[in-house]
């Protein structure tokens, strides 16, 4: 044993005895076990080697076709009390999904090794930070925690004898008893369970060994229980990106934003703006942290390492630094290979190659009716390699946060940016959120459906209790809190081209959001928020026509009315235990709709 912690020790002689491994390997987190398990993995036909010349250190891994994506209607919050779930989140009786799990993961190791991976979410040490133990059979794991998160002997060294660590237990459920061959990528697909245990900050994920479902630090753990013990002691623990805006001045604001999974947010934080002067640098793209700081202020960490980001539409043009971070050291999971081992997805570049190995394994050509990546296609790649990353990305103190945006995928109704009244009225826009499905989860993509502040697949609690949580965390006393903001890339025309450029050019409105939070900016103020002043928004040398531009800018009084019914049926879902406040907001709304727009400074 190489712990010092009596409480893990027990755990995985616990664990041991259930899953009945052939072997235990406590990781380092070193280049060496890095190097040796992806050469396992290469051995076994899980991972192909890349071509050394065009992505060094990097490997291909295709998945199971039916272990693609994060399964929405297998994960559960198994709360004491059913209520404490909410009607957003699937419920099971904790024991007796431990009864269930406990079968299933009865002798699920058999024939393979069990890791024991330590880990912390934030930079090792930060107060914000925090220390979980993810013990999985996958290799795959291992190697996605490596560049994810802080991981092996030096988190342990933080946690000493503590029993104050998130439990993770992760199978991909394929034993392999009495000599039974392997497979590349072992899962039980018919069988998957991601189950989060909010009182003991405890997991269990079976039978997928993919994403979210499998990386338990990242939704299960930064997401789900950690929303849990933020609401219990006063933080916030978002489906949020950070970035750094600097101006052509030369001053600084920290920018956080919730958008659905695969709706732009690595994007986002990382883009190159297309006007002048302007930068953006990238503190993470997933996930943030917040806690209040001395002087009131909200204080934002990233507590992943990498990025987990979607390959399909990453290229030059839309994300260059992504391309830049994914060089080398990076796994490709559900790619296309190119003929001298490259990976390619679509829209990587104009044209596809002529000859490729798709997502499946079987040879691919232009003229194949299938996608080469699947839609879900995933990069791993460290976030230190991103040549944007700012400087104090691992600032164990966080960064303050200026200014909030929420956002989704809206065809229609939604304009392309505006600002809350105030933070109730933020809550409120985030509460509301909606987005067309994408496919980072199962199910049909395209679908509008509500996706309060982007974490209806993440909270780990009851989410008009969020909400609440959400009030409360701006009512707390002499807090300077930051501005809250709705934005929609994505409006379209009838005939269905998008109506904004998007990429680089929401540097356009970050700059508007930048000099609100300064009071330099003009607004105007109308019945759904502040919108740009005529003239505020920088569209210069844009090409877009005054009326896409008065198109976006719009407030579509037919389409609020048409989204009345639905926020107040969305609100309907969580009866009594809706926080008043909201339902105040929404007849205000209503109200407000009625009348007409006056300008303000
Ligand atoms: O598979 S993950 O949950 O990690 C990615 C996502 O859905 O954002
Ligand atoms: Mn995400």
């Amino acid at each position: 044993m190489n712990s010092r912690n009596e409480h893990l020790e027990r755990w995985v002689s616990e664990v041991a005895e259930l899953c009945q491994p052939a072997e235990i390997v406590w990781c380092d987190g070193s280049p060496a076990e890095y190097e040796r398990l992806s050469q396992l993995m290469v051995d076994a036909g899980t991972y192909v080697r890349l071509n050394e010349d065009h992505k060094p250190n990097s490997f291909l891994c295709r998945s199971d076709p039916g272990d693609v994506a994060r399964v929405e209607d297998q994960t559960f919050i198994c709360s004491v009390n059913k209520s404490d779930a909410g009607p957003t989140n699937n419920w099971a009786d904790p024991d007796a999904m431990r009864s269930q799990l406990g079968r299933l993961f009865a002798g699920s190791t058999q024939g393979r090794t069990m890791y024991v991976i330590p880990y912390s979410m934030g930079p090792i040490g930060s107060d914000i930070a925090r220390i979980g133990v993810e013990i999985s059979d996958s290799p795959y794991v291992v190697c996605n925690m490596h560049i994810m998160a802080r991981v092996g002997s030096a988190v342990l060294d933080v946690l000493g004898d503590s029993p104050d660590f998130v439990r993770g237990l992760h199978s991909v459920g394929y034993p392999l008893p009495d000599g039974t061959p392997d497979v590349p990528w072992p899962c039980d697909a018919e069988n998957k369970f991601i189950c989060h245990f909010p009182e003991s900050r405890e997991i269990m994920s079976y039978g997928s060994g993919y994403g979210g479902n499998a990386l338990l630090g990242k939704k299960c753990h930064a997401l789900r229980i950690a929303s849990v013990q933020a609401r219990d002691e006063g933080w916030l623990a978002e489906h949020m990106l950070i970035l750094k805006l600097t101006s052509p001045a030369g001053e600084v604001k920290y920018v956080a934003a919730a958008f659905p999974s695969a709706c732009g947010k690595t994007n986002l934080a990382m883009m190159n703006p297309s006007i002048e002067g302007w930068k953006v640098e990238t503190i993470g793209d997933d996930i943030a942290w917040m806690k209040y700081g001395p002087d009131g202020q909200l204080y934002a960490i990233n507590p992943e390492a990498g990025f987990f980001g979607v390959a399909p539409g990453t290229n030059d043009c839309s994300n260059p630094n992504a391309m830049k971070s994914l060089s080398a050291n990076s796994i490709f999971t559900n790619v296309a290979m190119t003929p001298d081992g490259d990976v390619w997805w679509e829209e990587m570049t104009d044209d596809s190659p002529d000859q490729l190995v798709d997502w499946h394994g079987n040879d691919w050509t232009p003229d194949s009716d299938v996608k080469a990546a699947h839609p879900n296609a995933r990069f791993t790649a460290p976030a230190s390699q991103c040549p944007v990353i700012a400087d104090e990305w691992e600032n164990a103190a966080g960064v303050p946060i200026s200014a909030i945006l929420f956002g989704g995928r809206r065809a229609k109704t939604i304009p392309l940016v505006m600002e809350a009244f105030d933070w109730e009225h933020g809550t409120f826009l985030g509460a509301t959120m909606s987005s067309a499905k994408t496919a980072a989860a199962a199910g049909t993509v395209g679908e509008v459906r509500r996706d309060p502040m982007a974490m209806l697949p993440f909270c780990g609690y009851h989410m008009a209790d969020y909400f609440d949580h959400w009030l409360q965390t701006g009512a707390r006393e002499g807090a300077d809190l930051p501005r809250v903001f709705y934005v929609n890339w994505f409006r379209k025309t009838d005939d269905g081209c998008f109506l904004w450029p998007g990429f680089g050019e929401n540097s356009r409105v970050l700059k508007w959001i930048f000099e609100r939070c300064d009071g330099t900016a003009a607004a105007v103020e109308t019945p759904i928020g502040r919108m740009p002043a005529p003239g505020a928004l920088d569209v210069a040398g844009l090409s877009l026509s005054e009326a896409d531009l008065a198109e976006l800018l719009r407030v579509d009084e037919a389409g609020w009315q048409e989204e009345l019914p639905l926020i107040e049926a969305h609100f309907e879902k969580f009866g009594d235990r809706l926080p008043e406040a909201l339902r105040a907001q929404l007849a205000a709304l209503r109200e407000r709709l009625q009348s007409t727009a006056v300008t303000v400074g």
